[in-house]
């Protein structure tokens, strides 16, 4: 009972109800002017004085309780209406019925409204009372940040966390580039700037820089003006506000992701309305791609359907088309007249180089057709919790890419108002100085071979160690993750004697690695896999 009406607004509508119910009692009127109507008064009054409604309708229950077993009944039933949220209005009338709300029972309200005023402080609800959510269930932990929160738990001195793809230093810390410190360092000392609300559509010059990164800056669709692009949170948020476009202005498409992808895409686009299938995409045996069963789904999928693309380095497999197959694939989807969505979370992290890994993107983006693009600046700026990205429209003209935007802001609107300005606001600077922006791109390259040698560096760990089975994919996978082949069972072992964290479908984040950490890995695998442990 306590908590359900502890506003002062709340009271008001107490008092409010019990008015109007006195005064339409046939007791009420019939006494108007008279006693009744002062005790109500009063009663307001007290009521008002009171900090707790849930006091004075407890008062109120006691009260009409002791007057006979047959209302202490109907009080019970006005109980469990009152438990499950029930307006109070509703309550009242439960006792209007039940005592007629006469002299009485209002006389012996307003008496024991100061006990009950008194013992307001120690009150507690009964003990039958019924949470409102009690029936919620505890959802699991995500697959794949629920792994940073079980390493965190982790005392061990050796723990390891290669679940979420976030670079880490030679010792296993967050990394922030040197390139992002110097372009924070330039706002910070910029006086001039203040914090006042971006446009919906977020910073005019990251949105133009950002759509410059991933197209070519000759590429048809941007000298003829004809991306929309708009600053989003991040690669997840770019995703969603495309999809909540396509629900609104493309609602009758399926959407097809590649099987498997990013687990979160599966969040995301049923979350938006659309309807999700999937077409193939790796084949375990060969651990490689499974170019004929994704050409065939995508050829059988209905006209016009939206088929999410990774741009580069598949999450999670780390295996991408080779650009002769990606020109079978943009033939296929043209031909069929399905819309490409791009989602480019790792632009630079695959190669070290930003023209090849948009290579695929821009080949969609010059054949003149429609696609969308979202871009994240978390990995490869390494701002993962600043949630800067951005979501690129290519339209066939100027004129809708303008009325598309304007229907994206509405969108926006209703879901965030504007984008953050921080963020934003470092890429712009990096991207926009020549001096910052080629340290970055530099600082990117090392992280991407980094990687790389990680993969070779984890590979010889194994076959020095003999440990049975092929493991040429991990030097063939692309970007940040190992598919390892690992399954659930491995995995689990890995985690609970060796503390190395990774999720549960055997993906490795390679950029939580380093020499020092790679025996350590090495040993964790060989005996999940001989089952030595
Ligand atoms: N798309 C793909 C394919 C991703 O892998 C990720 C991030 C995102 C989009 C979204 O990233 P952003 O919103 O942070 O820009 N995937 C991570 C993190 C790195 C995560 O799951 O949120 C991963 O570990 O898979």
């Amino acid at each position: 009972m306590v908590g359900l009406y502890p506003t002062i607004e709340r009271r008001a509508i107490v008092i409010a109800a019990f008015e109007k119910e006195a005064q339409s009692s046939p007791l009420g009127k019939k006494r108007e002017g008279g006693g009744d109507l002062r005790h109500l008064q009063r009663f307001t009054a007290a009521m008002a004085a009171t900090n707790s409604s849930a006091v004075f309708l407890s008062a109120v229950d006691r009260c009409a309780a002791a007057d006979s077993p047959g209302k202490r009944t109907l009080l019970e039933r006005s109980h469990s209406v009152r438990l499950v949220g029930t307006p109070v209005t509703r309550r009242a009338a439960v006792w209007r019925k039940a005592f007629g709300l006469g002299s009485n029972f209002l006389r012996r309200t307003i008496s024991s409204l100061g006990f009950a005023m008194a013992s307001a402080v120690t009150e507690k609800p009964p003990a039958t009372s019924k949470c409102l959510w009690e029936d919620v269930e505890m959802a699991p932990e995500d697959p794949i940040l629920g792994v940073t929160l079980a390493y965190n738990k982790d005392t061990s001195a050796v723990k390891l966390n290669l679940g979420v793809g976030a670079y880490r230093t030679e010792e296993g810390k967050p990394f922030v580039l040197e390139s992002v410190r110097k372009a924070e360092a330039i706002l910070a000392a910029d006086r001039s700037r203040n914090k006042e609300y971006l446009p919906i559509t977020g910073l005019a010059a990251f949105n133009k820089l950002s759509r410059e990164l991933i197209l070519e800056n000759d590429c048809p669709a941007l000298v003829e003006n004809r991306v929309a692009t708009i600053q989003c949170l991040s690669g997840t948020g770019s995703l969603r506000v495309g999809a909540d476009f396509l629900a609104a202005h493309y609602p009758n498409a399926a959407i097809y992701l590649p099987d498997p992808t990013w687990g979160n895409h599966k969040g995301i686009f049923p979350a938006s309305g659309l309807c999700m299938k999937k077409y193939r995409y790796y084949n375990s045996q060969s651990r490689g791609l499974d170019i004929e069963g994704m050409i065939k789904d995508l050829k059988s999928a209905p006209s016009g359907s939206v088929v999410l693309l990774h741009g580069c380095a598949h999450n999670p497999t780390g295996v991408d088309p080779l650009p002769e197959q990606w020109e079978v694939i943009r033939q296929v989807i043209r031909d069929k007249g399905h819309l490409p969505f791009f989602d480019c979370a790792y632009q630079g992290f695959a190669s070290g180089d930003l023209s090849q890994d948009a290579a695929a993107v821009r080949s969609f983006a010059g054949d003149g057709g429609e696609l969308l693009i979202a871009q994240s600046f978390a990995k490869n700026m390494g701002l993962y919790g600043e949630r800067v990205g951005a979501l690129s429209v290519v339209c066939r003209s100027e004129v809708i890419a303008k009325k598309l935007e304007s229907q994206v802001k509405i969108i926006i609107r209703k879901m965030y108002s504007s984008p953050p300005i921080h963020g934003a606001s470092i890429v712009t600077t990096v991207l926009g100085d020549k001096e910052l922006r080629e340290e970055w791109m530099s600082e990117l390259r090392g992280m991407a071979n980094r990687i790389i040698q990680m993969r070779k560096q984890l590979y010889d760990a194994l076959i020095l160690r003999e440990t049975p089975g092929d493991w040429s994919h991990i030097l063939n996978q692309i970007g940040m993750f190992t598919y390892s082949g690992l399954n659930k069972e491995q995995v689990a072992v890995m985690t609970r004697d060796y503390h190395v964290y990774m999720t549960s479908n055997g993906r490795i984040s390679m950029a939580g690695l380093s020499p020092s950490t790679v025996p350590h890995l090495a040993d964790a695998i060989h005996a999940a896999v001989t089952g030595n442990n």
